[in-house]
């Protein structure tokens, strides 16, 4: 129905067009105009002539991210929620069961978003992406957090491809505009010792809150994309620009690891060069961030030498 009123959107459709076409009773092109209504489809209707569409919101519909998406792999299944638990949630139950490599889960809302170590991930409605995808990687587990820089790198530069600003990735699993979160990254693995069954990796992006919209206690530590740039952002374009992103770099991860990655993680980096600390369970690591290697561990240079962090909490000093 979206379809049809999509192509036809310099016209009016009457009820009887659409139900001849779509083949269905005029009662649920009524049904669906309501529905269409209720999601924010502004749709003008007129005594005999029908049904015309004026305005599509920017919602994460299906349909509507097919239209704008150019890749293989990522997106071809879309799963899309008005709200979820948390969309990681639901994608390790279909992965379970199944659901192949790149199936997009979308939520409009997350109720119960997950951070790391059972942090939470604040996701209200409308204003931000709130995505998992399935990813079945003929890897290592060991190599699995290298993906979580891959889909941070991504993320910076689909920002950049939208908006031109200049966003940072911070290890592992942080991206950052003018030092404040914007989005991180939430990787889930199903997997034996040496192979993978399944990643499900999550990302969440802050793109239209305003700084209002956010909670006390985020305020000075998060930030939206529509907050540094004073205008607000497509979701849907962010979402297409993203996936192309990550599915180039992913394709090549694959086959490849991390290391032709490598230049660019550097070049996004928000932490090399800088003094910081490193906090992994009761260790607490100081030293000068060096490099990200070649399985995306950060390698510090410490008075006593160098150490290579797997993971870790990072603040700079
Ligand atoms: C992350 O965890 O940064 C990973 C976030 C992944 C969220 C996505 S949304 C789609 C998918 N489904 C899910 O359920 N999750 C994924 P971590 O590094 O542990 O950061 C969590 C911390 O960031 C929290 O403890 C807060 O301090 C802060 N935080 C929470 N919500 C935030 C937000 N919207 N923006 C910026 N910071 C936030």
């Amino acid at each position: 129905m979206l379809a049809l009123l999509q192509k036809n959107q310099d016209t009016f459709l009457s009820t009887r067009e659409i139900s001849q076409t779509l083949d269905v009773h005029p009662y649920v092109v009524y049904q669906a105009i309501k529905e269409l209504r209720r999601w924010d489809f502004k749709i003008s209707s007129e005594k005999g002539k029908g049904y015309r569409l004026l305005e599509t919101p920017d919602f994460l519909l299906p349909s509507e991210i097919k239209r704008n998406l150019k890749t293989k792999i990522l997106g071809k299944n879309i799963l899309s929620y008005h709200t979820l638990g948390s969309t990681n949630q639901l994608g390790f139950r279909l992965a379970e069961s199944g659901a192949g490599e790149g199936t997009l889960i979308v939520a409009d809302e997350q109720t119960k978003g997950r951070g790391r170590m059972g942090k939470s991930w604040y996701s209200p409605p409308r204003l931000g992406l709130w995505i998992s995808l399935i990813l079945r990687p003929d890897i290592p587990p060991f190599k699995a957090p290298g993906l979580s820089i891959c889909a941070g790198l991504a993320l910076a530069q689909a920002i950049g491809d939208l908006t031109g600003m200049d966003a940072k990735i911070k290890w592992p699993n942080d991206c950052l505009i003018n030092d404040r979160k914007v989005g991180g990254i939430l990787l889930e693995l199903s997997a034996e010792l040496d192979r993978i069954n399944f990643v499900i990796a999550g990302i969440g992006a802050n793109v239209n809150h305003l700084p209002k919209d956010f909670p006390k206690k985020l305020s000075s530590v998060a930030t939206s994309i529509r907050a540094e740039r004073g205008k607000e952002v497509s979701r849907i374009k962010l979402l297409a620009s993203f996936l192309q992103r990550f599915e180039s770099i992913y394709l090549d991860f694959k086959k490849n690891g991390l290391a032709p990655q490598r230049r660019l993680i550097k070049r996004f980096s928000s932490l090399l060069g800088k003094k910081v600390t490193v906090r992994f369970g009761k260790e607490k690591i100081e030293g000068v961030a060096e490099d990200i290697d070649d399985n995306g561990s950060l390698v510090i240079r410490t008075r006593k030498g160098k150490r290579t962090m797997r993971a870790g909490e990072v603040t700079v000093v």
